[in-house]
């Protein structure tokens, strides 16, 4: 009801980000381009194996002088994965405890999702994916949010081949390499998400693609997973190349992130020996959780940000970029990144939670800094109820949101609503 809507807007008021006037607007006007790593941890960053690095090219990015990277981020994913992770990155919305808000309300919800706002501001706006759009519900939800065009598999003539597809769906380097001549058609600015797929459990490829040494952890799900992830980079380092050919890569500002981990908690020895441990612990497996989120913006200067936070902020971190105020308009449970005033609360969906002081799993209570678990005080103990109280708060506000569908109660300021008929993504018969 509208008194849910109400308690929401409340909460919104009292938490308070805002943007960094350092850094809003910097990058208003240009092409945005959102690029998903499947299934890419932050440890791969600058990890080497047998003397190699596994993902130069996306470690050239992240160390990029007008890269803004960040090593305190983690996924906040739980049984939707990569729909999960859309949910955040494209509407500031967590996903929810069970099942996939994708699948559940992506047809029949209102949002006010990134395509959409950007739409608002004169941008085109398009998604590909080399799956079939029926996958998490995608062809439906992408429509509630405002994409004007979804090129999924049928889009892709290659991928009728069926060496050319491993896993879910066409094989990143020529899904990457088709998609530019989608992206060259479209009118700019544009907003371009493009989502890989190779990288993905049981993390499998073909001899003729594989160019890098398996792990030796004897678990054999987990030491594919640098094969696959070398692979990926290298779509990556071409992808880019793409875009410096075709004039794109100056005027657009290039988003990556890491949906979620790639290796569950399940493989605790080959954890610890990928990490060079004994044995890992519930903090270990917490840290695990990073993933990369890097913003290439021209107009600014990079630099590794260890400010703590997750996929829920990235939206209002985008917009601020982008010149876009959403503190105080959009209904985001999310904070700008940059800001200085954010809350380093970090909620996974599970309730626990990580702050650059405390890393809360279960029962047991880290210290976040040295990892060493703690024997709380009575001040601390205080502390760590208060910010589970946030967590508890904010995840319960952002379930109503999206299960009782309330932006449907809401407008945003210089928003116009979806219409959903207005868009079409089949592919045309000519
Ligand atoms: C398939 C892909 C995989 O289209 O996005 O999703 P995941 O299994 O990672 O949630
Ligand atoms: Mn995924």
């Amino acid at each position: 009801s509208k008194s849910d809507l109400k308690a929401v807007q409340q909460y919104l008021k009292e938490n308070p980000a805002g943007e960094n006037f350092q850094y809003f607007g910097k990058e208003q006007g240009k092409n945005v381009f959102v690029f998903h790593l499947e299934s890419f941890q932050q440890f791969l960053i600058d990890y080497k194996w047998k003397g190699q690095e596994v993902t130069p090219n996306i470690n050239a990015f992240y160390h990029d002088q007008n890269t803004l990277s960040f090593d305190n981020f983690f996924h906040q994913v739980a049984q939707g994965k990569t729909s999960d992770a859309e949910m955040m990155m494209e509407n500031s919305l967590y996903g929810l405890p069970t099942g996939s808000a994708m699948i559940n309300y992506g047809t029949s919800n209102t949002f006010q999702a990134a395509p959409a706002i950007l739409a608002q501001h004169g941008y085109t706006t398009a998604a590909m994916h080399g799956d079939v759009p029926s996958f998490w519900n995608r062809g439906n939800t992408y429509k509630s949010w405002g994409y004007q065009d979804f090129f999924s598999k049928s889009f892709f003539p290659n991928a009728n081949k069926p060496s050319n597809n491993v896993g879910y769906g066409l094989k990143d380097k020529i899904f990457l390499r088709d998609s530019v001549n989608y992206i060259q058609q479209l009118p700019q600015p544009f907003y371009a998400k493009v989502i890989t797929v190779t990288n993905h459990y049981p993390y499998l490829l073909g001899k003729k693609d594989a160019d890098f040494p398996k792990t030796d952890t004897g678990d054999n799900t987990v030491d594919g997973y640098v094969v696959t992830a070398h692979y990926l980079d290298q779509a990556f380092g071409e992808f880019i190349n793409y875009l410096k050919k075709a004039g794109l890569y100056d005027n657009s500002m290039i988003v990556v992130y890491g949906d979620h981990y790639g290796i569950s908690n399940n493989h605790r020895p080959a954890i610890a020996k990928l990490l060079g441990k004994k044995s890992v612990n519930n903090y270990d497996l917490a840290m695990f959780q990073k993933v990369p989120f890097m913003i290439h913006a021209p107009g600014v200067q990079g630099g590794v940000n260890h400010t703590y936070g997750g996929e829920i902020d990235a939206l209002p971190t985008m917009m601020d970029l982008l010149g876009i105020k959403t503190t105080g308009n959009y209904i985001m449970l999310g904070q700008d990144l940059l800001s200085t005033q954010r809350n380093q609360i970090v909620p996974f969906r599970d309730g626990n939670f990580v702050t650059p002081q405390y890393t809360k799993v279960g029962s047991q209570v880290y210290d976040t800094a040295t990892g060493k678990l703690m024997k709380l005080t009575a001040t601390q103990k205080e502390q760590v109820a208060a910010d589970q109280n946030h967590v508890n708060t904010v995840l319960g506000l952002s379930d109503k949101v999206v299960t009782r569908d309330l932006l449907r109660f809401y407008t945003p300021v210089g928003f116009k609503k979806v219409d959903k008929s207005d868009y079409d993504y089949s592919v045309s018969a000519t």
